[in-house]
């Protein structure tokens, strides 16, 4: 699933936060360039602080969320984010997240040229890292959360957590397990009933 920072941490952050919690076999892909961008450049929940938008003329006075942090709290069992300037690094973290098992993140920075010019791709190419490499233990609950802080002098990119071997909710769900989606069921029902049951809604 793919949407947009102020579509998934603001409109949707309920949703967000409940899919997290009861680790959705689901990997969710946000493209976040901290503004509302379809709507012509309004301050999202990841717009910096002081950052002059439409909606924001004299300067976010809100403080922004921390996806990364806000996934590992809610129970989240892949945590990582990407940069579009480093495309085949992002691959691999979406990869790795779709052969994960339960609940996965990928924040994606991806800057909107055009009602962004504070988080450029200049801006993200000075301070993105990877963590591959870096000595970040991924099994590592706390030090995941340690570099969710890390912004913004510095900002890594890659897998902050993953881990393996929580049951998701579709393995938990009783009537999934047993049957499968309910959407796949079939009723048990014969056209004529199917038709009296409908009518009994009208
Ligand atoms: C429930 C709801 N509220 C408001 C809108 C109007 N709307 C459409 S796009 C958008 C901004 C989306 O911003 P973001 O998710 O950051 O995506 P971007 O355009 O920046 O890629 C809004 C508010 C909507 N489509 N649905
Ligand atoms: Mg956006």
């Amino acid at each position: 699933m793919a949407g947009g920072d102020g579509d998934g941490y603001g409109i949707g952050i309920g949703h967000f936060v409940l899919a997290m919690r009861r680790n959705i076999d689901l990997t969710y892909i946000v493209m976040n360039n901290q503004i509302y961008g379809l709507t012509t450049g309004q301050a999202s929940p990841t717009t910096d602080m002081g950052t002059k938008t439409k909606s924001t003329p004299e300067g976010e006075i809100e403080k922004p969320i921390n996806p990364i942090a806000l996934a590992l709290v809610s129970g989240a069992t892949y945590v990582a984010r990407a940069f579009s300037g480093d495309p085949n690094h992002m691959t691999e973290v979406i990869k790795r997240a779709i052969q994960h098992r339960g609940f996965s993140l990928v924040d994606c920075f991806s800057p909107c040229v055009t009602y962004n010019k504070i988080n450029t791709y200049p801006w993200f190419r000075q301070r993105v890292y990877r963590l591959e490499g870096s000595g970040h233990d991924a099994s590592d609950f706390n030090a995941a959360l340690a570099k969710a802080f890390e912004e913004p002098a510095k900002i890594p990119i890659g897998v902050f957590y993953e881990k393996l071997g929580d049951p998701t909710y579709e393995e938990l769900d009783p009537s999934i397990r047993t049957h499968g989606p309910a959407v796949r069921q079939r009723l048990g029902l014969t056209p004529e009933e199917q038709k009296a049951l409908l009518q009994s809604f009208l």
